[in-house]
């Protein structure tokens, strides 16, 4: 059984939303085309509430892309986005949502990040999508969306360490790409065992 864990495709990561990854809506297409090759299709839609410790602006002399130390180890500094109940938060209008079984929101404990679907940013505390898709009995995963070097990277990484079969279609994601971030992942999936199409 396989799954089509759609990541992040929301507003704000598209073009004209708080933190756009560049193109980011031109994945939107093949990704619902995508959508009927799996047994199940799961959302991910990151979720903070006001303040949220990731956003820069909670952190005084601090800018967008600067980097903290939080407990648990260094926490990128973003732009607010995805505040949740915010049209940036909401899904792009042109994302078959219909068609999801399950949406999976993350990042809505205001002290930790979520970048992975599976584990919040201490890679200890779970959201729940294993028990989800393990208890449906799917085994095969393929990743798309939002952005390559950070939600679709930790999310594929931390699946791959669970033990899922896990595929990430490149040409269904789009990259933030800070200082070389883009390449770090890739390397660091495919270390993981994760197939890289
Ligand atoms: C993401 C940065 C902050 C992502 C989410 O979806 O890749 N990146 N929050
Ligand atoms: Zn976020």
């Amino acid at each position: 059984m396989s799954a089509l864990i759609v990541i992040d495709v929301q507003n704000d990561f598209c073009p004209g939303g708080a933190l756009a990854v560049h193109k980011g809506d031109e994945i939107v297409v093949g990704i619902n085309a995508e959508m009927d090759k799996h047994d199940a299709v799961v959302l991910t839609q990151d979720w903070h509430p006001d303040g949220h410790s990731s956003f820069a602006s909670q952190h005084a002399g601090k800018a967008p892309y600067d980097t903290v130390e939080m407990r648990y180890g260094t926490q990128v500094l973003w732009p607010d986005h995805c505040v949740i109940g915010s049209d940036g938060a909401q899904f792009h209008t042109a994302l078959q949502t219909d068609r999801a079984d399950m949406t999976i929101r993350k990042g809505f404990r205001r002290a930790i990040d979520s970048y992975s679907a599976f584990f919040e940013n201490d890679h200890a505390t779970p959201t729940g999508l294993e028990g989800y898709l393990r208890t449906r009995g799917i085994s095969d995963l393929t990743l798309v969306g939002l952005a390559t070097d950070f939600c679709v990277a930790y999310s594929a990484i931390d699946a791959a360490k669970l033990g899922f079969h896990v595929t990430v279609k490149l040409d269904l994601c789009k990259a933030i790409d800070l200082n070389g971030s883009l390449e770090i992942a890739k390397t660091q999936m495919a270390d993981a065992g994760v197939t890289l199409l």
